[in-house]
């Protein structure tokens, strides 16, 4: 399913240009029973089932050998773990390689995650059925901040997200239509003044849909500037 899910758009490309690789071990190739059990109730009773360890960790060592690589970072992705923001993921787009385990039932055993997982990533508060889907985006998300992966044209974007602060509003042809029109600024040519209406429009979304990343920031004087103008517009 991961390289299923992979091999559309943005990774699909990178991955068939070999600019990433990515390869998947299941951990029920590394089961010792006939029936490749994976699973098991959980010690204290209740109704899930609970991934077994051993599996687990074979899985991941036979991953790390593969990569000739014993120190590769494992990540495990889970609610628990340390929320993933756009500057974890461009040092982690700065790794040679990653190691992502997806658990799926209650989760895994904690001995596992205690002893061959580094670090514990979660993509927000909010569960999903199995951690592929989550292991996708990830592997979406540094994918992209791979140098040669995306045009030029987005680099400077994600210094805007790295910078904190939302993005600011797009338009595109027609200039005027059924749905209103673009604003003016954007048509002008003006240069610096786009500039300043684009960091203007960044600001004042930020401060209205996520204050707490805007607390978080230091304005310079010319953006405080643009900002109280555009709140000040806003209350009118
Ligand atoms: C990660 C995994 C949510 C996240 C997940 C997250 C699979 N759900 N917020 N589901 O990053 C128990 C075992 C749930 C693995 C896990």
């Amino acid at each position: 399913m991961i390289l299923q899910g992979a091999s559309y758009g943005v990774t699909g490309k990178a991955i068939e240009q070999s600019k990433v690789g990515l390869s998947v071990w299941n951990p029920r190739d590394y089961t010792k029973d006939k029936h490749r059990t994976v699973d098991d109730k959980s010690y204290g009773g209740g109704s899930g089932m609970v991934m077994k360890y051993q599996p687990l960790a074979d899985a991941v060592n036979n991953a790390k050998n593969s990569n000739r690589n014993s120190a590769c970072k494992v990540v495990y992705l889970s609610p628990q773990g340390k929320q993933i923001t756009q500057n974890l993921l461009t040092q982690a787009s700065q790794q040679s390689q990653l190691i992502l385990v997806a658990g799926r039932y209650e989760g895994i055993d904690e001995r596992f995650v205690e002893s061959v997982c580094d670090e514990e990533w979660s993509l927000g508060d909010y569960v999903i059925s199995g951690g592929e889907l989550a292991a996708l985006i990830v592997i979406d998300a540094i994918t992209r901040l791979i140098p040669g992966v995306l045009g030029d044209e987005n680099s400077a974007k994600q210094d805007s997200y790295v910078d904190g602060l939302l993005d600011f509003p797009h338009f595109t042809r027609p200039e005027q239509g059924d749905l209103g029109k673009v604003p003016d600024v954007l048509l002008s040519g003006h240069h610096q003044a786009i500039e300043r209406w684009r960091m203007q429009q960044s600001l004042g979304r930020t401060a209205l849909r996520r204050p707490d990343l805007l607390e978080k920031k230091v304005l310079t004087v010319e953006q405080d500037a643009l900002l109280n103008a555009f709140l000040n517009e806003v209350q009118k």
